[in-house]
């Protein structure tokens, strides 16, 4: 599986209005720049770049007090819907380039859309300190990268962003790893839902290897697509400073490169999102650098062409 050759559709979404601050918009260029494409290409994959959305405001939604610059953000949403769907139908593999993660909203409900269509379930692996499992209504901030995987689900049905009758996921098909930063009302929102949480504390008694092994196990046994989500802030800030809100206590260059390569020998990804890359707030583009090098080992960069003995 490791070795199956894919055609991998990049697409860039310059999004930065779901987060609080500038400069996420940089991240498709930035990764584009630490040469995203040429990696997969070098490793056998046909790469088709599409290009970044550039979507103009929703003007048919009327702004939301709670959901800052809800107009650019469904916009987005919108588009990726649209493109990871048809990227996905069409056999390309998609790979979303952030921006921030609002776009989640978009790229996971496209696949969502897919995964309905051809009869199997979507899983979803959220890689990241936050659960993003706010909606307007329990967010202490109105950013909407706050809001995801509550809107994925289904739970924060506020506006006519995308259809309400679209496929929604399961939370219980929802695996976060890495989690150390929840708000007061989100953890009730997350324990209610029966969202699968590996916090930080899950990873260091539990260790990310067996981790990954139960989560590999459960998306094979159903038979289901995975969707990997990889927020920039799941790393620890001393190896990837280029991200706007840093958790301290994140995970470590190898705890990442061992998700990679488990994911990769498991053949299971359909889909993947890098988000919340900030290129102005980086050191010299070594968080772009070490988004690259992970995707890399996603698409079957490997250290000794032997099965590991864990496997
Ligand atoms: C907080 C909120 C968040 C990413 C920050 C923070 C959310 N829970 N997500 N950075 N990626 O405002 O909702
Ligand atoms: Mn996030
Ligand atoms: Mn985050
Ligand atoms: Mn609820």
């Amino acid at each position: 599986m490791a070795k199956a050759k894919k055609t991998i559709a990049l697409i860039g979404a310059p999004i930065e209005e779901g987060s609080g601050r500038r400069g996420a918009a940089m991240g498709p260029a930035a990764l584009r720049i630490a040469g995203i494409d040429t990696t997969l290409a070098e490793l056998g994959h046909t790469v088709v770049d599409e290009g970044d959305l550039r979507p103009l405001p929703a003007r048919d939604l009327a702004n939301h007090p709670r959901a800052n610059n809800l107009q650019m953000v469904a916009a987005f949403a919108r588009a990726l819907d649209a493109s990871v769907h048809e990227a996905a139908r069409a056999g390309r593999l998609p790979l979303i380039l952030g921006g921030d993660h609002a776009l989640s909203m978009g790229s996971v409900s496209g696949m969502a859309r897919y995964a309905a269509e051809i009869g199997k379930p979507l899983f979803v692996l959220w890689l990241d300190a936050h659960a993003d499992f706010n909606s307007p209504e329990t967010s202490p901030s109105g950013n909407m990268h706050g809001m995801p995987v509550a809107f994925f689900c289904g739970e924060a049905e506020f506006a006519p962003i995308l259809p309400a009758d679209r496929p929604m996921v399961d939370p219980k098909n929802v695996f976060q790893v890495g989690i150390r930063s929840v708000d007061e009302r989100e953890r009730v929102e997350i324990a209610e839902h029966g969202v699968n949480v590996y916090d930080m504390r899950a990873v260091d008694e539990t260790g990310m290897a067996r981790i990954m092994h139960e989560i590999i196990d459960t998306v094979r046994h159903a038979d289901g697509l995975l969707h990997v989500s990889f927020d920039v802030d799941f790393l620890d800030p001393d190896i990837a400073p280029g991200v706007g809100t840093t958790v301290p206590g994140g995970g470590t260059f190898r705890e990442a490169h061992l998700i990679m390569e488990m994911l990769c020998d498991s053949g299971l990804v359909a889909s993947l999102d890098l988000v919340e890359l900030n290129p102005f707030l980086d050191d010299r583009g070594k968080s772009a650098r070490i988004l690259v090098e992970l995707t890399a080992s996603l698409f079957g960069r490997r250290i000794l062409d032997r099965p590991t003995r864990s496997a």
